[in-house]
């Protein structure tokens, strides 16, 4: 099936913004290009290194309670949490890519923080690969710009009220 690949406004800045990203160990060699893709996606925004961040974790069920202990303490302007879940590895895929995606979600809503899903949920290894740096780009790099553009938005919303 095919995918259009996702569009970023070529204005979207990342100057100045503090980001922190959280990276899951498991299946790392995926993990890793995902990260990449995240730490280029701020580099072309116009951010600086020494604003970001990276924390890594074991799992991706890991990725929500890290996320919240990150926004508790309110110190970014956006978090990007970054996992590779492979059908294939695991009878419990449902369970770690599900609370992995509620999990984020709820803190995000919770602390009204830019927190993107750079999570690949895949049936298996290869599809992961595609998607992390293969032929259907990069999912850390998208990831990065939505929370970069994200945070953009929430800050013009905010300022008009
Ligand atoms: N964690 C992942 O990030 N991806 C997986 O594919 C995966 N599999 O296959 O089990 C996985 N499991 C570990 C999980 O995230 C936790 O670290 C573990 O259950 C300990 O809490």
């Amino acid at each position: 099936m095919s995918q259009a690949p996702q569009q970023f406004d070529s204005k979207l800045s990342a100057a100045g913004l503090r980001i922190a990203i959280v990276v899951s160990r498991f299946n790392s060699a995926v993990t890793g290009k995902l990260l990449e893709g995240a730490q280029e996606a701020i580099r072309h925004a116009g951010g600086d290194g020494k604003d970001v961040d990276v924390i890594e974790v074991p799992g991706a069920w890991e990725l929500p309670l890290i996320a919240k202990t990150l926004a508790d303490r309110a110190k970014h302007d956006a978090i990007v949490c970054l996992g590779a879940v492979i059908r294939g590895d695991t009878p419990h895929f449902d369970f770690v890519a599900g609370e992995a995606a509620r999990g984020i979600a709820a803190v995000s809503l919770e602390y009204q923080l830019p927190i993107a899903f750079g999570v690949l949920t895949t049936n298996t290894v290869e599809q992961a690969n595609e998607r992390a740096g293969g032929a259907r780009g990069n999912r850390g790099f998208d990831a990065a710009m939505t929370a970069i553009e994200m945070t953009g938005l929430i800050r013009r919303l905010r300022a008009v009220s």
